[in-house]
């Protein structure tokens, strides 16, 4: 299935009359507030986040896999279903492919499947937490960290092996995550697995070309429950400084303990120059994998706000990678996506509003109260018109999952793929 641009600027004409309103309603306020809200819409426009390859199906839970029909079923029909993605919203001009799981077989037939979508290869990501059939690899006990040499050498190797596929795609990045840790005390010597991951990390980062980024993922609990060799963001970037300048910690909003303060380990990884990327989702207890801004979006926009901070004023980082890492187990794949790119761009709007000036004046005086109502009054002001327009100047859709459904994308996707496809993933 294929949506012709034509047909979304004829549904925008049917919404241009109330979305005019709204946004002029809105345009006016932030002019009397001396906003400049221009450049905002700029800045949404250019702003692109990439779509993983494995969250287009349906995923699963240890207790099943309820699929959805019309899923992908190669990496073709994957992209495919983010070229009507980004031909909806704008925002999602970018794949990060996860290996073996979305290997090219041609590769110039998938390049080329992506430029007509508009779309870049992003960060490419290993797999080293299952054994892949009639390989001879056993990862149950750990990979880049386990006592077993030859397996970590096989790990070393896998991702080495990915990096190629990316730099024959056009990526320039590569995110490790390790599900490596132990499930009983005394199971594992906590120096000895930390010490074989870094030595590890090393090799590969060694393997990395020049123009190319690390990012290390971590993450406390999961498929490991006792201990997980990279737990947090401190021994994420303790391993990122022991490659060098070129590999990051990347955060994964999931993947923390209940409570924790993300925004904070947000401003200090900007600050020390080592925030490589960012995988969105949200959760209520742990890596639950859910749409974007459905259970904290606070959270989410004091998030943004740190990294809007971080963007301006911390030339020491560089320019981050976003994906949205999220699982589908309820809702249509597609129609999740949009609603978590809908929920990106409204924090980060809103974050936008934010008088990073005004503000420091308020913390300077230590005006507690003046500091709540500023973060409070970008939060609190309905910024999706801004985000309408955006895409409308774009030619995308002023309303997405509207255009979505009216263009009956799944029943298509359904009639040509069938009801019982199946996307490769967990
Ligand atoms: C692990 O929970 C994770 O966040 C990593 O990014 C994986 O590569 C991804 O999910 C896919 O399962
Ligand atoms: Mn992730």
């Amino acid at each position: 299935m294929k949506i012709d641009r034509q047909q979304i600027i004829d549904l925008n004409k049917g919404l241009a009359f109330n979305h005019t309103v709204q946004f002029d309603f809105l345009a006016n306020q932030l002019h009397h507030k001396s906003i400049d809200y221009q450049n905002i819409i700029k800045k949404l426009k250019a702003f692109q986040v990439a779509i993983p390859s494995w969250a287009l199906g349906a995923g699963g839970t240890r207790f099943g896999r309820f699929s959805f029909g019309g899923e992908p079923t190669t990496l073709e029909q994957k992209l495919d279903d983010i070229g009507i993605l980004h031909m909806l919203t704008n925002t999602a001009g970018a794949v990060s492919l996860h290996i073996p799981w979305d290997i090219p077989r041609d590769y110039a037939a998938i390049q080329e499947k992506a430029a007509s979508h508009n779309i870049v290869f992003d960060a490419v990501n290993s797999n080293t937490f299952q054994d892949q059939p009639n390989a001879n690899e056993n990862y149950k006990f750990g990979s880049l960290s386990t006592v077993n040499k030859d397996i970590r050498e096989r790990a070393i190797q896998h991702n080495i092996e990915v990096i190629d596929i990316g730099k024959k795609l056009g990526s320039k990045s590569i995110t490790i995550w390790l599900a490596d840790g132990a499930n009983f005390p005394g199971q594992n010597n906590f120096q000895r697995v930390l010490k074989h991951t870094q030595d590890s990390l090393q090799k590969i980062y060694q393997a990395l070309p020049n123009d190319w980024k690390l990012f290390i993922e971590y993450k406390p609990y999961e498929p490991n429950f006792y201990s997980t060799v990279i737990q947090d963001w401190g021994t994420s970037l303790m391993l990122a400084e022991s490659c060098g300048n070129r590999a990051f910690t990347l955060v994964d909003l999931g993947h923390h303990l209940p409570n924790t303060n993300i925004e904070q380990i947000v401003a200090t990884l900007l600050y020390k120059g080592k925030l490589g990327g960012f995988h969105f989702n949200d959760s209520k207890y742990g890596d639950d994998d859910l749409t974007v801004g459905s259970i904290k979006p606070y959270a989410l926009f004091l998030i943004f706000n740190e990294l809007v901070y971080g963007m301006k004023n911390n030339p020491q980082n560089p320019d981050l990678a976003w994906m949205i890492d999220a699982s589908h187990n309820t809702k249509d794949p597609l129609e999740d996506l949009i609603q978590s790119l809908e929920a990106i761009l409204i924090a980060y709007a809103q974050a936008l509003l934010v008088d990073q000036d005004r503000l420091k004046e308020a913390q300077e005086a230590q005006d507690v109260v003046a500091c709540q109502e500023m973060l409070q009054d970008a939060y609190r002001t309905d910024v999706r018109s801004l985000i309408r327009e955006s895409r409308s100047q774009a030619n995308a859709a002023i309303d997405p999952l509207a255009a979505y459904r009216a263009l009956n994308v799944r029943k298509t996707l359904v009639k040509e793929r069938g009801e019982k496809s199946t996307a490769t993933g967990l």
